[in-house]
């Protein structure tokens, strides 16, 4: 027997947690600890620990199917590669589109905008960070100048005042919940605030429980009582920021004195009154948060006002401090950082910058590109193919299944029956794979060599442990050679993702001094400009990334959700996830570790709201929004507050997104997952 212990990095949350794949003959059959990994030094939680039981599922794709009289058949490389060469070749660039994945390594996507750009020549490239922190990339950028979390895992653990809302750490970022935990052993204080009483609330100092949509009313009168008392840091704000004066002008209103708020929230004063004492004075403080403030037609407001609260408390560029969202899938801050993003090239360099056009077309030894134009985003895309049928025609998606993740799945079920042709790249027959015409099947994060960028900027490692099933290929190999057959011989011509990331290296200044061989064992943090570097785990310690060096201070209102309730649909609904599957559930519900944990989906109710309903718990009852109704269990819980629903978005049986509304936020375009009115009623026995 043959055994071997095969170090890499978790394929689930963007902690980057590392661990051993234990190989025998040749196949991966289990996860053992690696002791020395940089962020969680051997500790897993259950997604990590269990990330072997889908890699040789009997359910993995192993050849390319083609759909013939709506059925798939099986073919060869050649027939797929050559089908999809002639149908892109068909369509004019504009009527092409291209979905790249936070599942794929840096590699991956960087060649996944490469194709998009240089060989179909469309500017319509974007993955999942749309539905996720686009309202972070977007709203911290225009206030630090960086759209990325300012400081590292590690120091988290010296904070005195932990302030987190709208992110459930201890369930979807576990192994970050261990350095909050070496915080509160040091004496810093947890404040938690979400509608729900999650396992993150369990271990609160303070729990504010408050209404899904009120978050910019909450940080403003946090400020406004920070202000009254005189707990802003003057200093910071004299020395490092601008716009001071026009924050003020708003949070000191009326409408957010600690009365108000309360009103509007939910929370009760006192609650709130402690939260602004503990954040005001403890040094340093630290602000957590993930999708319960990006998923909103306001999430770029309030990613801002999160930035105005920590700034105005003088907590950035220091360890134990910062604003730091916390990314979801394991290399989404690498997807964006590789510009599979509508707008920027590799390392955030404008597509609409002259320079960076002549750049990139020097680099990739190409005369035209989709250039100074910028792309659809994932969502425009659906709106485009629902409502404009005829202007995308043709799409590429690797990695993604939109049929379950994005909003209002009636209308994506629609736009996607108007394309022409779908080719879709994934390791498992999906609900999106279903619907194309072309299934390419990938292998997994455990049968490529490759790297992932990390919540914290840390650049890793994947190792390949076996080879793929059957004759699954890695994206990177996929993508080569079918930009190879569309004529782009010298551009693809990569032997390995070491060469690739050379090229990434090369043309990206955040990672120009990175190669292989600094990356192990503890990876580099961009920005790592050159090769003596040793990388910036924090991030404006002397100045913000701006041409004067100043943070912005945003005046911000606090405006409702699109949706609000009303007599017809009289709840809040909100939705997320649990700590036991993972989005639209293809690898951890065929993880049977995993899976026996969660098997089904719930919506939580308020006993006070399922009295009124007479609805009791585990009753299957009838949700409907808008856009659609799903039958679903009932959990009558008091964890959640009352007027507020959830449902956790991992189940097709009980699919969320049949609910949910697909209202945008204006500047980053991402769904307001996170609230729209809902109704409820008991399902009449037949
Ligand atoms: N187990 C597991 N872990 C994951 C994932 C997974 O699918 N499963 N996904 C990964 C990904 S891609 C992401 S983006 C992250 C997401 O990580 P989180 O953002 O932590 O997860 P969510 O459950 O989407 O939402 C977080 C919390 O927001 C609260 N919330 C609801 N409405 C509001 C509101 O209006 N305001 C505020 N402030 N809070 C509100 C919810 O009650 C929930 O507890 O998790 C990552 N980790
Ligand atoms: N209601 C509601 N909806 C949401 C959210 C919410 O909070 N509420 N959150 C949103 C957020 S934050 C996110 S990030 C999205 C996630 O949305 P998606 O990215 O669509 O969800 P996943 O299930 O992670 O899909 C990834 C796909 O990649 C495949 N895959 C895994 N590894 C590989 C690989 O190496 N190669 C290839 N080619 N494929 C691979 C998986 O099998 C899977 O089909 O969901 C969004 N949708
Ligand atoms: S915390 Fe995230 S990266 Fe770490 S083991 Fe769990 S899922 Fe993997
Ligand atoms: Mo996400």
């Amino acid at each position: 027997m043959d055994i071997k212990y095969v170090s890499t990095t978790c394929p689930y949350c963007g902690t980057g947690c590392g661990f051993n794949l234990v190989v025998r003959d040749g196949k991966v059959f289990d996860v053992a600890h690696w002791q020395r990994a940089p962020v969680n030094g051997g500790k897993l939680c259950p997604k990590g620990r269990y990330a072997h039981e889908f890699v040789n599922s009997p359910d993995r794709l192993t050849k390319p199917l083609i759909k013939k009289d709506g059925k798939f058949v099986e073919a060869t490389w050649d027939e797929a590669y050559d089908l999809i060469a002639e149908k892109f070749g068909s369509y004019k660039p504009e009527e092409t589109a291209c979905l790249s994945s936070a599942r794929t390594s840096n590699e991956e996507n960087y060649l996944m905008q490469k194709f998009a750009r240089a060989v179909l020549k469309t500017p319509n490239i974007d993955h999942c960070a749309r539905l996720c922190h686009s309202s972070t990339v977007a709203g911290l950028a225009t206030v630090f100048g960086s759209g990325a979390m300012t400081n590292s895992i590690q120091d988290i653990s010296e904070s005195k005042c932990i302030f987190i809302i709208g992110s459930n750490t201890f369930e979807q970022h576990p192994l970050i919940g261990r350095s909050i935990i070496r915080a509160k052993e040091s004496g810093g204080k947890l404040i938690y605030a979400d509608p729900r009483y999650t396992p993150t609330a369990k271990q609160a100092d303070l729990y504010l429980p408050f209404v899904s949509g009120t978050d910019v009313a909450i940080l403003n009168g946090l400020m406004q009582e920070i202000i009254k008392n005189g707990w802003e840091d003057k200093e910071f704000i004299a020395n490092r920021t601008k716009d001071f004066e026009k924050l003020k002008e708003v949070v000191m209103k009326d409408a957010y004195s600690l009365e108000n708020v309360s009103k509007t929230s939910g929370i009760p004063v006192e609650s709130l009154r402690t939260a602004a004492e503990l954040i005001g004075t403890s040094k340093p403080a630290t602000l957590i948060y993930s999708m319960g403030i990006t998923q909103h037609t306001v999430g770029v407001d309030n990613v801002k006002s999160t930035a105005n609260l920590m700034m105005l408390t003088g907590n950035l560029g220091k360890p134990g401090a910062g604003v730091n969202p916390l990314r979801g899938q394991n290399n989404v801050q690498g997807a964006c950082d590789m510009g599979a993003l509508p707008n920027v090239y590799s390392g955030y360099q404008k597509v609409t910058d002259e320079p960076a056009q002549q750049k990139m077309k020097e680099m990739w030894g190409v005369d035209r590109l989709a250039e100074g134009k910028v792309g659809y985003t994932v969502t425009e895309m659906v709106n485009i193919l629902a409502d404009k049928p005829g202007e995308l025609k043709c799409m590429y998606i690797m990695g993604e299944n939109p049929m379950l993740s994005d909003p209002d799945l009636t209308h994506v079920e629609h736009g996607l029956k108007n394309l022409e042709f779908l080719v879709v790249q994934d390791i498992f027959m999906t609900e999106t794979a279903a619907m194309a015409d072309v299934v390419l099947p990938a292998a997994c994060y455990a049968e490529k060599d490759g790297t992932q960028t990390n919540t914290e900027r840390r650049v890793q490692r994947w190792k390949k442990a076996q080879d793929p099933p059957g004759e699954a290929k890695p994206d990177w190999q996929i993508l080569c050679e079918l930009g190879k057959r569309m004529g782009y011989e010298k551009q693809f011509a990569f032997e390995s993702p070491e060469a690739i990331f050379n090229e990434v290296a090369a043309v990206t200044p955040s990672y120009h001094g990175m190669s292989y061989g600094r990356l192990d064992p503890d990876g580099l943090h961009w920005p790592c400009p050159t090769e003596e570097h040793p990388g910036t785990p924090i991030l404006h310690k002397e100045k913000f990334a701006m041409p004067d060096g100043l943070g912005v201070f945003s005046p911000i209102e606090w405006k409702p959700p699109a949706e609000v309730p009303d007599a017809e649909y009289p709840y809040v609904l909100t939705t997320g996830r649990v700590i036991w599957q993972w989005h639209t559930g293809t690898m951890t519900r065929r993880s049977w570790s995993l899976e026996k944990e969660a098997p089904i989906g719930w919506i939580e109710i308020n006993p006070e709201d399922a009295q009124e309903l007479g609805i009791s718990d585990k009753e299957v009852v009838r949700a409907s929004t808008r856009r659609g109704s799903i039958d679903i269990p009932a959990r009558v819980t008091p964890e959640i507050i009352k007027g507020v629903m959830f449902i956790p978005f991992h189940y097709k049986e009980h699919p969320a997104n049949r609910l949910t509304h697909n209202a945008l936020d204006p500047i980053a375009k991402i769904p307001e997952f996170k609230a729209c009115s809902v109704k409820v009623e008991k399902i009449a026995e037949v």
